[in-house]
This record gives C-alpha cells, structure tokens and sequence, in this order.
C-alpha cells in the first residue's frame, strides 16, 4: 500500500496502563482500525499450523519482545486487510487511519517499521504507577484467560518494558511526537485527554 496515504498513531504505555481500553473508546469516536500487535501475536499463536505458535507462546509468557520480523508482518498484513475491505466503501481508496496498539516495543521495530511500512504521526502515551497497572492486570487476569496474567509474567513485562520499551518513547520525545497521557484517573477522564491528543494530528 501507499504510506503516503495512511496515518499511523502508536499507542505505547506499560502492561494494563490502559492501551486497549483507550483504543476502544477512541475507534468508537473516529474512523481508525486498531491494530494490537499483541492481540495479533496472540491470534498467530493459537492459529493451526503456525509456524510461530510456540515461540510466540514462550516470548509472551516470558514478557520478552517476540523478534520483530514476525510482529511486522502480522501487522503489515493487517493493515493491508483493513485497507482491502474499507475500499470501495466511501472511503478514498489505500487512505486509511490506523492506533497500533503495544508497538513498537523495541528501538530495532521502530526504526524497521518506520523504514519498511510508514512513518507514525504521534505516539500516544499512557502512563499510570506500577501498583495501579499491577492491580488492574490482576484483576482482569482472573477472567481474561492470557498466559501472561499471572504475577511471575507481569513482574517480567514491567521490567521489559523499562528497560526495553522506555528507550523508544524516549527516542520519539526527541522528535517530539509524544503525548503523555496520565491514565491513572477512571477510564472516560484519560478518554477525554486522549482525545484533545489526537484531535492535533487529526487533519
Ligand atoms: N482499566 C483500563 N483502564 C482503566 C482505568 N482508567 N481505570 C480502571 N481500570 C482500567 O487495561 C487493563 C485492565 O485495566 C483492564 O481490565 C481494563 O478494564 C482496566 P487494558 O486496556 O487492557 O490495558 P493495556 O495497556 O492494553 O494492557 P495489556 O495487558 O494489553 O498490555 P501489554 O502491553 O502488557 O500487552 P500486549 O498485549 O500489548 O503485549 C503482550 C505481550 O506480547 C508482550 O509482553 C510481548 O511479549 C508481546 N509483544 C511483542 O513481543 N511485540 C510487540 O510488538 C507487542 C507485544
Ligand atoms: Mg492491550
């Protein structure tokens, strides 16, 4: 597809700061197709015949990074999907907004993505205490029936993702295309702030 065409905003924060839960709200607002690069990693995982399933299986319960040649194509994919079924829609064909939910989470993704797929527009940051993610993950962890719910996965995510993932939204607040969001207030307050974010990149 045409990069020129799409706008790509990257949803970062730590484990159950609230990523998914803003996405939600926000494609029920705007015409975005949100794309969780977690939520497909977990599909790969559990579809017959993948190649990747037990490796992904193992990176996830391990709160590391699954290499990024298997994350980039599934949502490379994905998006090449959305844009197929929006076309002939109303929509001008290839233009397409897309919240890419938990990535990048690695430098190496970021620049691969931003070389091979498109640029990102904004970086979306949700960020909230360790305790409060902690007790949210425990909470949806007794329904959600993800492998890395658990306290021993959680305590590796939380780790991953300061020494790992704080790096790219470091390197993304140097081009200063972060917004920081507090997402520790109840979930339509950190909505109202996530708006007013993406409302100035919105064209
Ligand atoms: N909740 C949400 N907001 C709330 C609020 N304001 N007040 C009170 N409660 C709130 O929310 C978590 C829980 O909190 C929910 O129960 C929600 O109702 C409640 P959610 O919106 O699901 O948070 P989110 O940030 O999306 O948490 P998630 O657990 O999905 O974050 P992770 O970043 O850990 O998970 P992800 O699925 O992105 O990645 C999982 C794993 O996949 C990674 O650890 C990694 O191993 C792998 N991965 C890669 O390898 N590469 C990638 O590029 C991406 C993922
Ligand atoms: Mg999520």
């Amino acid at each position: 597809f045409e990069k020129e065409k799409v706008t790509v905003i990257f949803v970062l924060g730590g484990p159950g700061a609230g990523k998914g839960t803003q996405c939600s709200l926000l494609v029920e607002k705007y015409s975005f197709s949100h794309l969780s690069a977690g939520d497909l990693l977990r599909a790969e995982q559990d579809r017959p015949n993948s190649h990747y399933g037990d490796l992904i299986r193992t990176y996830i319960r391990e709160g590391q990074i699954v290499p990024m040649e298997v994350t980039i194509k599934l949502l490379e994919n994905a998006m090449r999907t959305e844009l197929q079924s929006k076309s002939g829609s109303g929509w001008e064909d290839g233009k397409g907004r897309f919240l890419i939910d938990g990535f990048p989470r690695k430098m190496d993704q970021a620049l691969k993505f931003e070389e091979d797929v498109c640029q990102s527009s904004l970086v979306l940051f949700f960020t909230t205490d360790e305790e409060t993610m902690l007790k949210r993950l425990l909470k949806r962890g007794e329904t959600s029936g993800r492998d890395d719910d658990n306290i021993e996965s959680i305590k590796k995510r939380f780790v991953t993702y300061k020494e790992t993932t704080m790096p790219v939204i470091e390197h993304y607040e140097k081009l200063s295309k972060v917004a920081e969001i507090d997402s520790s207030p109840e979930v339509d307050e950190v909505h109202t702030a996530a708006v007013a974010a993406v409302e100035k990149v919105l064209v």
